[in-house]
């Protein structure tokens, strides 16, 4: 069975990453969305949250299974025995860094790196970008799946 890993923070689930996960369905026989802990990152969701919306809004494709993981993506890789990860690239300035992570896996443990391009439709999309939008009363919709704006806007009201 050929299988690919997608990690991210997915803090939380983007229409920009559901583009990502639902082309690598079609390319893969099961995508396993891994929702790492990014240190650089401060989360608006526990990963349990992000965990249960990723699944809630994957149901539907079928070949998508939601995990979660504490530690390099490609320790996750091993263990799982998968050999490959997908990553989106939305534009140039994401590319320094995905090369590099993508160079020092390979370094690690030989694991290999797939990159899709982004939906244009969704280039400009993030998951910060979208936590500000809709904390300042933005609208998200068409952005994020209605359950994910539902749970940022009960999120954010208080904060
Ligand atoms: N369109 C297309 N793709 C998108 C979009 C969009 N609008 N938005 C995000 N994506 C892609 C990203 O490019 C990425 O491929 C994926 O979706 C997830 O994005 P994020 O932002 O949720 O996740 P990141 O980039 O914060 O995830 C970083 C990791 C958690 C994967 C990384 O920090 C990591 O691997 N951590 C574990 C420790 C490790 O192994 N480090 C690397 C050692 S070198």
């Amino acid at each position: 069975m050929r299988r690919v890993v997608c990690p991210g923070s997915f803090d939380p689930v983007t229409n920009g990453h559901l583009d990502i996960i639902s082309r690598a369905s079609r390319l893969y026989d099961e995508v396993v969305v891994m929702v790492s802990i990014n240190l650089a990152k401060k989360g608006l969701f526990s990963v349990e949250e992000r965990v249960d919306m990723i699944r809630e809004v994957t149901k539907e494709y079928g070949n998508v299974k939601v995990d979660s993981f504490r530690g390099l993506t490609v320790d996750y890789c091993k263990s799982e025995d998968i050999p490959v990860i997908v990553r989106g690239l939305r534009a140039v300035t994401d590319y320094d860094y995905e090369l590099q992570i993508a160079q020092m896996n390979h370094r690690m443990s030989g694991v290999e790196t797939l990159f899709m391009a982004t939906a244009p439709d969704y280039s400009f999309l993030s998951s910060s970008l979208m936590k500000e939008v809709v904390k300042w009363g933005g609208d998200a919709s068409g952005l994020v799946p209605e359950l994910v704006h539902q749970r940022l806007i009960e999120r954010l009201k208080d904060e």
